[in-house]
């Protein structure tokens, strides 16, 4: 089964997945190989494994130990075209719609697109929106963008309407790794109301019930990474997937 379709079904059997991200510039190999099993043990859809700068090496290695430590999927989320690996089981293939960086819109694509093809790599087109959380985020600086304002649901809703028009298959909706407020509800709800295509959120999320929330409005998708990043916080995995799990859209 492709990613593609694994991600349908989980949709369709739990009502919305969730993802637990990765950064290997945050996390210690051995940090991430734990809590790569814990994921699964607690519930976890799948992994995503990416970061805005990369620094650290090592990335092959570093997504064979969390597929060897894991079977639910590996999917790259990357922050620019060096982060390939023939070893994942798919790769977000971003574009940063909420931008007008012509490098992040297409450039790094062309770079990466033959290498993806040489190594048949499957690739999950999705419309990649920064909104405001409140602060200057690693993405904005990395991408040289700004982001959408936090209340103007209606350009956030043209600009998912645009990827789906486009024929990307997600709209993944970021409010900024470690971001002060996660993207917020009404306009999750405005976005998932207006396009046909399933939403990811993420950024900022730090409580199950936040979790929750958003996908009662109707994400699709959520994700986590920061708040993982401390230990003290593992025991709450199994918390937030089933929160995830348990809500439904209303
Ligand atoms: C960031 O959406 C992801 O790209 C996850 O954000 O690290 O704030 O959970 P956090």
């Amino acid at each position: 089964m492709t990613v593609h379709d694994y991600l349908h079904k989980i949709k369709r059997e739990k009502g919305a997945g969730y993802f637990l991200l990765l950064d290997p510039d945050r996390l210690r190999l051995a940090d991430i190989v734990d809590l790569a099993v814990h994921a699964e043990e607690s519930g976890v859809d799948a992994i995503l494994v990416g970061s805005s700068i990369l620094i650290n090496s090592g990335f092959d290695e570093l997504i064979k130990s969390v597929k060897n430590a894991a079977q639910i999927p590996v999917i790259i989320f990357p922050g620019s075209a060096l982060q390939i690996s023939r070893y994942a089981d798919a790769i977000l293939f971003l574009s940063l719609i909420s931008g007008r960086n012509p490098d992040y819109l297409i450039g790094q694509q062309v770079r990466s697109a033959p290498i993806i093809k040489h190594i048949a790599l499957e690739t999950l087109s999705t419309g990649y929106m920064l909104i405001n959380s409140g602060h200057y985020t690693s993405a904005e600086y990395m991408s040289t963008t700004h982001p959408i304002p936090r209340d103007k649901p209606d350009i956030a809703k043209a600009t998912a309407l645009a990827a789906q028009l486009l024929g990307m298959g997600y709209v993944y909706l970021e409010a900024g790794s470690g971001a002060k407020e996660p993207v917020p509800v009404k306009m999750i709800r405005e976005v998932v109301n207006y396009v046909d295509i399933p939403v990811i959120v993420g950024g900022g999320i730090r409580k199950p019930e936040e979790a929750r929330e958003r996908v009662e409005a109707g994400a699709s998708f959520i994700v986590t990474g920061n708040f993982f990043e401390e230990k003290g916080n593992h025991h709450l995995l199994r918390e937030f997937s089933d929160a995830v799990h348990s809500a439904r859209p209303s």
